[in-house]
């Protein structure tokens, strides 16, 4: 059924519970603290690659799902990243639209944004804001702004006030959010002394990536029989 607003209403989001239990969440989050804490690293770029955690973690059967609910059985994910939040650290992700960059352009028709809390997200400690509704306005044109230090989707600049600040999301840990991948969100720094990590997933039916130079798109599928024309494990180069 069409709906109008896109595949997640008119507000653009939905919040997903429970697609683990909070120990399994938290006792990842643990181990990557563990990993990541001496470097300080803020982001791993598509962990789903190479680690074991992120490769169970994008199959779990709950977000599976309700990700198949919406794009259709043929799953593939196109995209990973792990924020990292360490406590009083300024890690801002600035307004952006998940389906939009440099490198791709996603049809909002066949591709969902997750967003997933390995620890408790809250104000405090940089969750997610997003602008409700913001999806119906389509893609906006972005830039680079000067001064953000995670490079992820791209902040819109002009086209959001700067005064605007957005509803902020609360997320437990092993709870998480899908999201339309036009829907304007964005994270403000940690002042807490609890750290915060989140994994944002963008998952694709066929055919739902165009990448910007004429190239075919790198896709790891998870799910379905559509993909299997396309040999190895990934599909694209
Ligand atoms: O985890 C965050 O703070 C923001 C991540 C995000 O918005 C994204 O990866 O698209």
């Amino acid at each position: 059924m069409a709906v109008s607003g896109g595949l997640l209403g008119a507000a653009g989001y939905r919040s997903l519970p429970s697609w683990c239990t909070p120990a399994y969440a938290r006792a990842r989050a643990a181990e990557l603290v563990a990993a990541h804490q001496a470097a300080r690293t803020e982001v791993v770029r598509n962990p789903h690659r190479n680690a074991e955690w992120a490769q169970a973690v994008v199959r779990a059967p709950r977000l599976l799902g309700a990700v198949q609910d919406l794009i259709g059985r043929d799953v593939a994910v196109e995209n990973t990243l792990l924020v990292l939040k360490w406590p009083y650290q300024n890690c801002e992700v600035p307004w952006h639209q998940d389906g939009i960059n440099d490198r791709v352009l996603l049809d909002p028709k066949g591709s969902v944004a997750a967003w997933l809390a390995l620890t408790d997200a809250g104000r405090a400690n940089g969750c997610l804001h997003v602008i409700p509704g913001s999806q119906r306005g389509g893609y906006l044109p972005y830039g680079p702004e000067p001064g953000t230090r995670v490079q992820r989707g791209r902040p819109i600049g002009a086209r959001v006030a700067k005064d605007t600040w957005g509803v902020p999301m609360a997320v437990a840990a092993g709870s998480g959010l899908l999201m339309d991948v036009r829907l304007l969100h964005r994270s403000l720094a940690n002042v807490s002394e609890k750290a915060r990590l989140g994994l944002n997933i963008r998952y694709v039916a066929p055919g739902a990536v165009t990448m910007r130079d004429g190239s075919s798109p790198s896709l790891d599928p998870v799910s379905g029989t559509g993909w299997q024309s396309m040999k190895g494990r990934r599909t694209g180069s």
